[in-house]
This record gives C-alpha cells, sequence and structure tokens, in this order.
C-alpha cells in the first residue's frame, strides 16, 4: 500500500524543504522532489501546508486509579483524541497497583488495558510505588521488554523518600532506563493544606496556594543534586511550571548535567486567575497553575532551548466529577487536566504563528526529541526514509476554535474551550493509514501497536 504526500513544506528538528513524501506499507520510503505517482498509490495534497513528524505525547494518563476516582479516557478514546490531533505515539504511566505490587503485575495489566484498543503506536513509562530489592531486581528485565523509562513521585501516596530515590537512580541508570520524576515537596504541601483547611480555605485558589512554585522548584534541585550522587544518572523533570525551577536546571545544563525538561501547554496558557472563577476546579491539576509572569519564564525556555520537550500531561476527571466528589473542596477534587488533542495547535499557534518558535524547534519539542530521550528514536521523530510514516499535516492559513464539543475525549469540558488557534489539523497518518481527515476520525482501535523502547542511550546527546 502506497500512499504520496505532495507539495508540502516537509518540516524536521534540523531541516525545512519543499518536496513529496512516498510512503510504502507504513514506511517513509523517498523523501524528493516531484516524486512520480506510482500505480494504485492514494495521494495526499498538502499544498501550502507543513507535513511533519507526528507528535510524541511522552506523559499521559488513560484509566489512571488515583484513590478517589479513576481517570475517564482509557486507550480508545484517549488515542483518539490523541490522534485528531495529530499525535501519533503516546507514553502513558503505568498506574499505581495495590499495595506491594510489582513492575511486571503492572506491565501485564496495562498491555490488557491497550491492547486491541489503542487507535495510534504507544508504550508506557514504569511507576516505581514502593522501593524493595524485589522491585529493584525486576528493572533489567522490563527494559529488556521495552520499558526504558521509569517514574518517581515525590508527593502523593506513593513518594518515595531522598534514600530511596538515591537507590532507584543507582539502579535505573545501571539498568539504561532514564529516571523521570514529578518533583513537588510533600512536606511542604502537607503542612500547607493542613493550614489552610484548618482556616476554612478551600476554595480552588488554595489548591495553588497550597502547593506554591518554591515547593516544586525545591523539589527540581533536590532531584539534580541527587542523579548527580547517582553517578549523574540521566534525569528527566515532568510538567515544569515555574521559571525559578527552570533557573536550577539552566545552572546544570551549563554543567553538562544530562538533564531535561517538560513543561505542558497548560503551564504557558492558563493562569491562577482562573482558579477564581466560578467553575475554577475545572483547573485543578498538580502543579498548579501559577502566576501569568511564570507564562513568559516559561516561554523563554522553550524559545531558548532549555525546555526540552511539551508534552500534556492528559488526565481526565468531568467537571461533573470533580463537583461531585469534592463539594467545592479543593483537597477532595481529583487532580488532571485533559489536553492531548490539543498539544500540537496549541503550541503551533502560540509558538510557530506568533513568532515565539520555529517550524524546527516546534517539531524538535514535539516530536523528535521526545523520540531520542524515550527510545523511540530512529524510528520515529522524523520524516526521513525508514522511519515509520508517522504523519501530521498542519494547515497554517486556516484557524480552528477550540469547543469541548467537538473534541474525542471523554472529558465534559475543555481547559481550553473557545480559544481561537491559528493553524488547523488537516490529517494524520498512523504507520501510513489516515486516522484524521478533514475534520473526521476515520481511526480503528486496535492499529495502535506496542512499541519497544530502546535504552537510553546518553551517546545520543551532547553532554
Ligand atoms: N498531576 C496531575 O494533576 N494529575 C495526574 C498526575 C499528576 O502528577
Ligand atoms: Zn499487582
Ligand atoms: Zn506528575
Ligand atoms: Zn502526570
Amino acid at each position: 500500500m502506497k500512499v504520496l504526500i505532495k507539495n508540502g513544506c516537509v518540516v524536521n528538528a534540523d531541516s525545512q524543504v519543499m518536496a513529496d513524501v512516498l510512503v510504502s506499507d507504513g514506511i517513509i520510503e523517498q523523501l524528493a522532489i516531484n516524486i512520480p505517482l506510482p500505480d494504485g498509490c492514494e495521494v495526499i495534497d498538502a499544498q501550502g501546508c507543513y507535513v511533519m513528524p507526528g507528535g510524541i505525547d511522552v506523559h499521559t494518563h488513560f484509566n489512571i486509579d488515583v484513590g478517589i476516582a479513576r481517570s475517564c479516557d482509557d486507550f480508545f478514546t484517549g488515542t483518539r483524541a490523541a490522534a485528531c490531533g495529530g499525535t501519533t505515539t503516546i507514553i502513558d504511566h503505568m498506574g499505581f497497583g495495590p499495595a506491594g505490587c510489582n513492575l511486571h503485575h503492572q506491565l501485564e495489566v496495562y498491555h490488557g488495558y491497550a491492547r486491541g484498543k489503542a487507535v495510534i503506536d504507544y508504550s508506557f513509562h514504569g511507576v516505581i510505588q514502593h522501593i524493595d530489592d524485589a522491585i529493584l531486581d525486576e528493572i533489567p528485565s522490563l527494559v529488556d521488554e521495552g520499558i526504558s523509562s521509569f517514574k518517581l513521585y515525590l508527593t502523593y501516596l506513593y513518594k518515595l523518600n531522598d534514600s530511596e530515590v538515591l537507590r532507584a537512580l543507582q539502579r535505573l541508570n545501571d539498568a539504561g532506563a532514564l529516571t523521570t520524576v514529578h518533583p513537588e515537596n510533600d512536606a511542604v504541601i502537607t503542612q500547607r493544606r493542613a493550614d489552610y483547611l484548618a482556616a476554612g480555605l478551600t476554595a480552588p485558589l488554595y489548591h495553588a496556594r497550597s502547593r506554591p512554585s518554591e515547593c516544586e522548584a525545591e523539589a527540581v534541585a533536590r532531584m539534580i543534586n541527587l542523579a548527580r550522587l547517582s553517578g549523574n544518572a540521566p534525569l528527566y523533570i515532568v510538567h515544569l511550571s515555574n521559571g525559578l525551577g527552570l533557573d536550577y536546571l539552566r545552572l546544570a545544563k551549563a554543567r553538562h548535567q544530562p538533564v531535561w525538561v517538560e513543561t505542558c501547554p497548560q503551564y504557558l496558557l492558563l493562569d491562577e486567575r482562573l482558579y477564581l472563577r466560578e467553575d475554577g476546579l475545572k483547573f485543578i491539576l498538580s502543579p498548579p497553575l501559577r502566576e501569568a509572569s511564570e507564562q513568559d519564564a516559561l516561554w523563554c525556555g522553550v524559545h531558548d532551548g532549555s525546555i526540552d520537550v511539551v508534552a500534556t500531561d492528559h488526565c481526565t476527571f468531568p467537571y461533573q466529577q470533580r463537583l461531585a466528589l469534592s463539594g467545592g473542596d479543593f483537597s477532595r477534587c481529583p487532580n488532571g487536566l485533559p489536553g492531548v488533542e490539543n498539544r500540537l495547535l496549541l503550541l503551533f499557534s502560540a509558538g510557530v504563528m506568533s513568532g515565539r518558535i520555529s517550524p524546527e524547534r516546534f517539531v524538535s519539542l514535539t516530536s523528535t526529541l521526545p523520540a531520542k530521550l524515550f527510545g523511540l528514536w530512529p524510528r520515529k521523530g522524523s520524516i526521513a526514509p525508514g522511519f515509520d510514516a508517522d504523519v501530521v499535516i498542519i494547515d497554517p492559513k486556516a484557524s480552528t476554535t477550540i469547543h469541548h464539543s467537538e473534541l474525542h475525549d471523554n472529558a465534559d469540558y475543555s481547559p481550553y474551550e473557545g480559544r481561537v488557534c491559528q493553524g488547523q489539523i488537516r490529517h494524520t497518518l498512523s504507520r501510513g493509514k489516515t486516522v484524521w481527515s478533514q475534520g473526521k476520525f476515520v481511526g480503528t482501535a486496535g492499529h495502535g501497536r506496542f512499541i519497544r523502547r530502546q535504552p537510553f542511550d546518553c551517546k545520543t546527546f551532547n553532554h
């Protein structure tokens, strides 16, 4: 089966050329000017559009049980929404199992969640929910099974203490895995939340007040130092929301430490004044939305290269469920925002179309660097011969207004409702198969495959 994408501007992380792209059996076969049309070949006209590597969203939480609720996008609705927004691979976080649950069991459960349901390709991050010899001994065989990154939490029920973090960093590094971390200082949160609740201050704004920027930045700096003490273990900071944390990361990068950092559209585009709205519960996530000035600091990092990846942290709890569970009390509201369908368009509009970043940098942030960091390279993350034909076609001249009624996730709202974006996701191909075209989802459950990821390799980077 062949597909020819004609007349587009093909963008990779390091180049931009006017060229046609020939796809054969799901793989990119050729990239050249004026490729002759083979017999029986499907043609996609990309005149006036960017042809880019499909998005890779390395931060989702489908189906996750957070104790008080389960996120309501599963591997069908979650990957369907991703596909409609131009994302062709997701890496989901395996949820917490029961106390004492082992990593292999977690993996088996997640294969069961995704198999036959996913519309696009997928993988999982391991989650280290407690530390003992048995868990640490399991890590190498999970890496062999294609799970080459593991998340540590410094807060929530499964938080690790510093000595546990040191043990995990060491073993993950030895096994060729990348450590990722949710950095927030749990003691600060516990103290402040108790103080606000005791004073009867339960409105959504106090969610943000109970987890200030310093609480996140302190944990970022601590993790940088613990990684350095663990044989310079590679470290990936998820969902950075503030400039102070970014300054600590810049310092570590200047000292050639192997650290990388992700931010998310919500931290670039939304701010804490939303907590004052009557529907402020819609915006409860952790870390919380910050003061508007933090957005400038993050955009600066997106522009100057000190922020490496933009992912979503997609984690869907409907507004009606938030209201019912919390009764308006932030401390009883499940945390997380939906957004997997809007990541590319939001960053394209506010980044590329507003002149803050180049199309090449957009590709690096949304696809190429995620592929390299998380062991999907050299199979995904570029439009080049031999790579999977995961492609998104974006029309920069059309505009899109975000309305939840037109999205494909299982939420009952969008945090970006009514936002006008310059650009439109015209077409998404997953391994050569059209999954989104001209405003219609045309993918199928079960087309998506589990991708066995390569071990982390520091030599891919200039550290
Ligand atoms: N933060 C959220 O808001 N939701 C999911 C997990 C997380 O770290
Ligand atoms: Zn288990
Ligand atoms: Zn997190
Ligand atoms: Zn998360």
